[in-house]
Order: C-alpha cells, then structure tokens, then sequence
C-alpha cells in the first residue's frame, strides 16, 4: 500500500495529512482554512487520483496566509515522498498540461530526489487575487518550491495566454500538476522492483 501520514507542527503552522498515492481522487478531504487552496488541492487530488486528506489544524493566518501556504506544501511534498518509500518501479518522471479558457499550464516533472522549482511565465503579466483570501503567482511559487523540495521532484510549470483572473491560471496548474504527478508515480510493470535510476537508488 502507498500511504503515508504525516503530522508537522510548528511554531506557525499544525498540519496533517492522510495519502493514497492509489486512490480514486473523489475521496478528498481538505482543509486548508484557505478556501482557494482547498479548491486547488482538491482539483490537484482529483485529477491525480489520489486520496487525500489534508488538515490544518491550527495556523497563523491572523497575519497573512504566507507561512501556512508554504508548510501545507512542505506536508504535501513528505507526505507523497513516504509514500512512495525507495519509489522502486515507479516511472519517475510526468508532464502533462491543461487549458483552462485561453490559458494553458504545462507541467514537467521528475521525482529525481533534487528539489527544483521554476516557474515560467511572461513576467509583464504578474497578477493578483483580490478576495477573500488573496492569492498570487508569488503564492503559487512559495507553495510549489515547498512541495517541489520536500518531495524531492524537479518541477517545471509554464503558463501562457496568462489570465487577468489568478483563479484561472492557478487552476490550470494545480490540474496539470496532478496529472502529471499520476504519471509519474504510476509503476510500470517492465520495472518491477528497479529503482529507475542509473544510480541505483533516488534519496
Ligand atoms: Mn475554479
């Protein structure tokens, strides 16, 4: 089985999460006390077909949503790197996009054990979520480098035809993010108990 539990706490945030890697992605649960992350993490989970429930029991969000932002991506990222224990067999690497309106987002990805995070958009179009809670291609950055580095996975994004609306460019990314996380978690029957590495293991 392909689970994990993970409870971080600290002096900011107190997280936990419950992962299926093999789920059926209608299972989630999530609870961010950021309803725009929660909307994003449950597309993330539903497209990937994972089970996932997520917690934030407490968190500092009186001052802003910065910390719990980036430590719900650092739970995120541990909780699919135990998961997937010595990731034998898995096929390591994904890339998938989604259209969201005009709007594309394309996600490379490689469970190399490095932690990598880029994020490739035309920068004259840098927007911002006005709302109840706001959100921002900034956001967006801390949250994937967080997960990119506590999972271990180089993460390329790219976005073009970027939207006025942050709702619809994070969207698309959050969506391909999770299919390209499916793929590459996916084990390939060919390789059965090799860890695909030419060095032979992925810490
Ligand atoms: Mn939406």
């Amino acid at each position: 089985m392909r689970t994990s539990m993970i409870e971080r706490k600290s002096k900011e945030t107190h997280i936990k999460a419950k992962l299926n890697v093999d789920g059926r992605g209608d299972r989630a649960r999530i609870k961010t006390g950021i309803a725009f992350l929660d909307h994003m993490i449950e597309l993330f989970a539903f497209h990937g077909l994972f089970d996932l429930e997520l917690d934030v029991v407490c968190s500092d969000t009186a001052i802003d949503i910065h910390h719990t932002n980036e430590d719900i991506g650092i739970v995120l990222g541990k909780a699919f790197r135990e998961a997937l224990g010595d990731k034998a067999g898995i096929r390591r690497f994904g890339g998938a996009g989604a259209p969201m309106e005009a709007t594309t987002a394309r996600v490379l990805l490689d469970i190399s054990g490095r932690g990598y995070f880029k994020l490739n958009i035309e920068e004259d179009k840098v927007v911002q979520l006005k709302g109840k809670e706001e959100y921002s291609f900034t956001y967006l950055e801390h949250f994937m480098e967080s997960f990119a580095h506590a999972l271990g996975a180089t993460i390329s994004v790219t976005v073009q035809n970027v939207s006025d609306d942050v709702h619809t460019n994070v969207e698309a990314v959050f969506k391909a993010l999770g299919l390209a996380l499916d793929q590459a978690t996916q084990v390939d029957p060919r390789r059965e108990g090799i860890v695909p590495s030419t060095k032979g293991i992925i810490d």
